[in-house]
């Protein structure tokens, strides 16, 4: 097909440019995709400004992008389950199959995945993208694209409560109100988490919190971790019975061990600094356990059901709209948050 697919690429820290790439053949067990729908993550924002995330260091140009939806164009010889005019939710890590984590099926923590836009991995913010065929999920055709590309936070959220045992009837607390920890409150709910309890430092992220159905929200900008476990206790009128840390600021994970109730679970979704100071001794001494999350395994097929079901509505999370010749406009919205940016996407038209 030659060279014409529109790229976003991060040529390096601070360098955005539109970029002309070939198109690639799919493989026996692969899919050409027309890109249709590419939301913009943080990481996406972090790699621009920074030019890496620890020790994944952006040292050769990268395309960007791994929230992605489109439509099959071509299939691989090998593919039975999807056919060209498919519209697919593209899950973004491919692992190697092979290891005992994806043998066991916690293929997230495979040490040879490749997820787009993490580097050296190109992401799918371009026209034309090759995918393996299995990470592609056919969105019924009451599922718009959109809502297939919001699959992807969608599917940390479901893993994040999954890890956390969200369950009928408990008490979350969710700390951090950007499209992880939103998203993270529209999965608890549906779940049946009876009483979701939202905390930021942004008073406008918390507005949207209790309209996507927050019972309390907490702004804890400015307090401290006594004073917010405290408010948080009494407007909840009980300690939370799980915490979902999406925020990764220090503060809000000492605070998340501190007024978990004993006996409960925290789940460490946010990434901030690599090492930071704890209340261990109390999350000892009460049973309160702290869990990891990375990213997601097998929760594709849930987070699409969730919102095929209708028991998830996550189109309240978009706030902008782009085009892909728009894309540094849209990385700019991204990173500023005007207008009240949460999910910025970047469309094919
Ligand atoms: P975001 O930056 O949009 O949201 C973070 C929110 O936390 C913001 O609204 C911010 O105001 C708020 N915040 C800051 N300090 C706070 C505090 N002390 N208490 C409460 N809230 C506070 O980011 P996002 O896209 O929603 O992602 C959230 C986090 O999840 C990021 O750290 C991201 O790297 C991480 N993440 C982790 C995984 C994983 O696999 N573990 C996957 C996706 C994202
Ligand atoms: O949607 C996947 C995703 N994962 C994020 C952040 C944003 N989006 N994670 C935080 C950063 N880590 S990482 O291990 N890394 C850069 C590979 O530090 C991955 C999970
Ligand atoms: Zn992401």
């Amino acid at each position: 097909m030659g060279v014409n697919n529109l790229s976003v690429v991060l040529k390096k820290k601070d360098e955005i440019v539109l970029e002309n790439r070939p198109v690639s053949e799919p493989g026996p067990h692969e899919v050409l995709i027309g890109i249709d729908t590419v939301g913009i993550c943080g990481s996406d924002v972090h790699y621009w400004k920074n030019g890496r995330i620890g020790n994944f260091i952006v040292r050769e140009p990268m395309v960007l992008g791994h929230e992605s939806s489109g439509t099959v164009v071509r299939v691989g010889s090998k593919v039975t389950h999807l056919k060209p005019g498919d519209r697919v939710a593209i899950e973004p890590g491919v692992p190697c199959r092979m290891c005992e984590f994806c043998k066991s099926g916690r293929y997230n923590l495979c040490r040879e995945v490749k997820f787009c836009a993490t580097p050296p991995v190109d992401g799918s913010l371009c026209q034309y993208y090759t995918h393996a065929a299995d990470f592609c999920f056919k969105l019924p055709e009451h599922v718009s694209l959109e809502e297939g590309a919001l699959l992807e936070p969608l599917s940390v959220a479901v893993h994040a409560c999954e890890r956390a045992r969200v369950t009928a009837g408990k008490t979350v607390l969710v700390t951090g109100a950007g499209p992880i920890g939103l998203c993270n409150l529209l999965t608890a709910k549906a779940l049946g988490a009876t009483r979701i309890l939202v905390t930021d430092i942004s008073e406008s992220r918390l507005e949207v919190a209790k309209k996507l159905g927050a019972s309390h929200v907490v702004c804890v900008g400015g307090k401290d971790a006594g004073a917010s476990a405290e408010e948080i206790r009494s407007s909840l009128g009980a300690p939370p019975d799980i915490t979902v840390e999406c925020s990764g600021a220090e503060s809000s994970v000492r605070l998340a061990i501190l007024v978990t109730k004993s006996g409960g679970t925290v789940v460490l979704v946010g990434m901030g600094p690599p090492e930071i100071t704890l209340p261990i001794v109390d999350a000892a001494i009460r049973e309160v356990d702290v869990r990891g999350v990375f990213r997601y395994a097998n929760c594709y097929p849930t987070a699409l059901e969730l919102v095929a079901s209708g028991r998830v509505d996550v189109k309240p999370l978009i706030t902008h709209r782009f085009r892909l010749e728009e894309a540094v406009r849209a990385f700019e919205t991204a990173r500023s948050g005007e207008g009240g940016a949460i999910k910025v996407l970047i469309q094919n038209k």
